[in-house]
């Protein structure tokens, strides 16, 4: 490498377990903010930083975590394919670290030794050293490094304890190309691994290494046999057959001797290297989990939790929601006499601009309040436990148990669970997560229907039930999500139930730094939507609800009505949005949500947010702030709403927010895949066939759903 002639370049991989402590250590050592979270599979993609060790520059790879080298889903294939990476042209990293648990030190060896087989130098980083301490779990890091021959760092990622040592263990097994201690293989295998070596060259593949070919030997399915470079129509699995009985003739199973030779070893090497206490106390971990994993209590205790995070957004973010309401009518009331003598720009900006972008705004306090409780939950270990919960109950939909984790991850955002998919084996099981995953409620549905229950529910039922129908609009997602991954495994991609394997973390302390790191991360993501789609999006529709403006109307107006000034400017703003481009458009479509309640402002509102739901509120901001005087429209969206009514057709003079309007709005939106990024991931993760089923079925949903909410309701409220 060649740009910096002094400084030595190289390449460092992070590899182990799952939830190891990989991305903590990544973060630490170069400054990164990649997601931590207590549960196995939080990184699914690899990620690269740049880490300054003692006059080296590393490039350092962040890995998902992977408990063998047998891959079996794309994100443990990820790691395989690093670092067999120059069977495609690339060179193997320089070195790797693999991070393993202090407690569970040999089944984390697996993997070590498994890297061992590939001839790439390694350090031991003995993470959670602190944890294992505690549990009276003691490791001689020197003798086991005696025994393994590469360095034995003892670390604690979270503290960054062990790092100088780290570093230093990094540049000797450069230098030394130190590897770790083989297994000794015995005979059968070796000449298994000849006679498949041989055989493969006969065949056309390139020189393979005896570690790659012990993958190809041992491994059901090999991802090192695909890249070989066989000729395409080569069949080799007589060849792979004929190598395993040579196994077999030997008594060596060929699907569990790697496991069996390699344990074997391990025990030996780390025998008296690791102590552990005289009487295993139960740890606290089990403790709680004989409640929190209980089918009756566990599942009362979440439903609970979850009652109680849906009340705390609800109460806790009202204080700030009326300061950002008062911060942005104190800028529209300062811009409006500025821009006096230029009435449309005036009414672009203070209207339009401050006006939409504001009402988006006000909702930050609950996404970040929302965020600080999902974060909460997964760094304390309680996410893996809700994920157990769910598969008690809703296993026999065909969803494998891994879906969970993903579909609990969607309740922030969709497109970080459609990514934690890639932890899912099963490729029908990991298609039907990725479908049903944009059901569950996202945090920007939260401004939806925080807006609805404030301004209809709340004054007719109180906080209480106020609290509950947000819960119950998060619930709503999954109950429809059960049957559909129930239909869609049944009859399109057949259903082949698959046990639940996901590795209880122990509950860990959660870090305030990390959650309020991400709270953050997501407020700049808000802010930056509200900045750039959103006030495009309100320009747009502003400009359709401001014009045409023919001068005749007002004089109409003025000589028809009659009252005082106000009233008739006030008339005057509401008969130019009636006969706005907007209004003709919303006017046109309106029939189709007619069945729904919605007239043609919410239809407007419900178009406009296709690309991006949280969108609505800019639209119905902008709209009613042009339509309603100066001082009303002052921020409070919510009052605006509460007093509009239909000016024509069959309900002319009633109310158009009702109670049962206002729940089908947020039944439309808890349904929709109103969303571009998230058709696009589901695209990317699949194909746009997937992404247009997703969309179609759940607009098709949502419009169901909020025409069934609106009659039903006006019946039962009429009856
Ligand atoms: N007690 C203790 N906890 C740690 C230590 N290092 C990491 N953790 C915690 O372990 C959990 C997992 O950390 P991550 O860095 O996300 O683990 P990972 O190996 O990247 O996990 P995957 O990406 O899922 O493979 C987090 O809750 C960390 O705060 C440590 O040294 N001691
Ligand atoms: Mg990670």
């Amino acid at each position: 490498m060649t740009s910096h002639p002094h400084v030595r370049q190289i390449r460092v991989a992070l590899v182990g377990n799952p939830n190891t402590g990989k991305t903590t250590l990544f973060n630490r050592l170069t400054g990164a903010r990649q997601k931590i979270g207590n549960y196995p599979g939080v990184t699914v993609e690899k990620k690269t930083g740049l880490w300054m060790l003692g006059g080296w520059r590393a490039q350092l790879v962040d890995l998902p975590g992977t408990y063998s080298m047998t891959a079996t889903s794309p994100d443990e294939g990820v790691a395989l394919n690093f670092l067999t990476g120059h069977i495609r042209g690339e060179a193997p990293p320089d070195a790797v670290i693999c991070v393993v648990d202090a407690s569970n030190l040999v089944r984390n060896l697996f993997l070590a030794s498994q890297i061992a087989d590939l001839g790439i130098p390694l350090v031991i980083a003995l993470n959670m050293s602190d944890a294992a301490e505690k549990a009276g779990i003691r490791v001689d890091a020197a003798l086991l490094s005696r025994r393994l021959g590469v360095p034995v760092v003892r670390m604690v990622a979270t503290k960054g304890d062990g790092i100088v040592a780290l570093e230093k263990a990094v540049h000797r097994v450069v230098d030394e190309k130190a590897c770790m201690a083989q297994v000794p293989w015995p005979e059968a295998v070796g000449r298994a691994v000849r006679f498949l070596g041989e055989g493969l060259e006969k065949d056309g593949a390139q020189e393979l290494t005896d570690g790659e070919l012990r993958r190809i030997l041992f491994d059901r399915k090999s991802t090192v046999l695909e890249r070989a470079g066989l000729p395409a129509a080569h069949d080799a699995a007589p060849l792979l057959e004929a190598a395993r009985d040579v196994l077999s003739a030997s008594g060596l199973h060929p699907l569990s001797a790697e496991a069996l030779l390699r344990y074997e070893h391990l025990g030996h090497l780390t025998a008296d290297a690791v102590t552990f206490p005289e009487t295993r106390r139960r740890t606290w971990t089990e403790r709680i989990d004989t409640v929190l994993t209980h089918r009756v209590w566990g599942l009362l205790i979440f439903a609970g939790l979850m009652l109680f995070v849906f009340q705390s957004i609800y109460t806790w973010a009202d204080p700030f929601m009326g300061v950002i309401e008062d911060g942005v009518s104190l800028m529209q009331e300062a811009v409006r006499p500025l821009l006096a003598s230029w009435p449309t720009l005036q009414s672009l900006l203070v209207d339009g601009v401050i006006g939409g972008v504001g009402a988006v705004i006000v909702f930050l306090p609950q996404i970040m309040i929302l965020f600080f409780f999902i974060s909460l939950l997964e760094d304390t270990g309680y996410m893996a436990r809700g994920a157990f919960l769910m598969d008690k109950i809703f296993g026999w939909c065909g969803l494998n148990g891994k879906s969970f984790v993903p579909m609990l991850s969607s309740y922030a955002c969709a497109i970080p669970g459609i990514l934690a998919t890639r932890t899912i084996e099963d490729p029908r099981a990991r298609m039907t997560t990725i479908l049903v995953s944009p059901l569950m409620s996202c945090s920007a549905r939260l401004p939806v229907y925080t807006l609805m229950i404030g301004a209809f529910i709340e004054p007719v039922y109180g906080a209480a039930i106020a609290g509950l129908t947000l819960f119950a609009m998060h619930f709503i997602g999954l109950a429809i999500a059960i049957p559909v991954a129930w239909v869609i495994n049944k009859f399109m991609l057949g259903m082949r139930p698959i046990p639940f394997l996901l590795e209880m973390p122990p509950y860990r302390r959660p870090r305030f730094r990390d959650i309020f790191w991400r709270m953050w991360e997501r407020a700049r993501e808000f802010l930056v939507r509200a900045g750039t789609v959103i006030v495009a999006i309100t320009i747009i529709i502003w400009a359709l609800v401001y014009f045409p403006r023919p001068p005749e109307l007002e004089q109409r107006i003025e000589v028809v009505g009659g009252g005082d000034s106000e009233q008739v400017e006030h008339r005057v703003d509401a008969a130019y949005i009636e006969q706005s481009y907007l209004a003709r458009v919303g006017r046109a479509v309106q029939p189709i949500f007619d069945p729904a309640g919605f007239d043609w402002k919410i239809t407007v509102g419900v178009l406009a947010s296709f690309p991006a739901r949280e969108v609505i509120i800019a639209p119905l901001g902008t709209i009613y702030g042009i339509g309603s005087d100066a001082d009303e429209a002052s921020g409070d969206l919510r009052r605006t709403l509460a007093a509009e009514r239909w000016p024509d057709g069959p309900r002319v003079g009633q109310l158009v927010f009702t109670v049962p309007v206002a729940m089908a709005v947020m039944v439309f939106f808890a349904l929709c895949l109103q969303c571009g990024a998230t058709v696009a991931v589901i695209a990317k993760e699949s194909n746009w066939g997937w992404a247009a089923f997703a969309f179609g079925y759940m607009t098709l949903f949502a419009w169901i759903g909020a025409v069934l909410t609106y009659q039903l309701g006006t019946r039962l409220l009429a009856g």
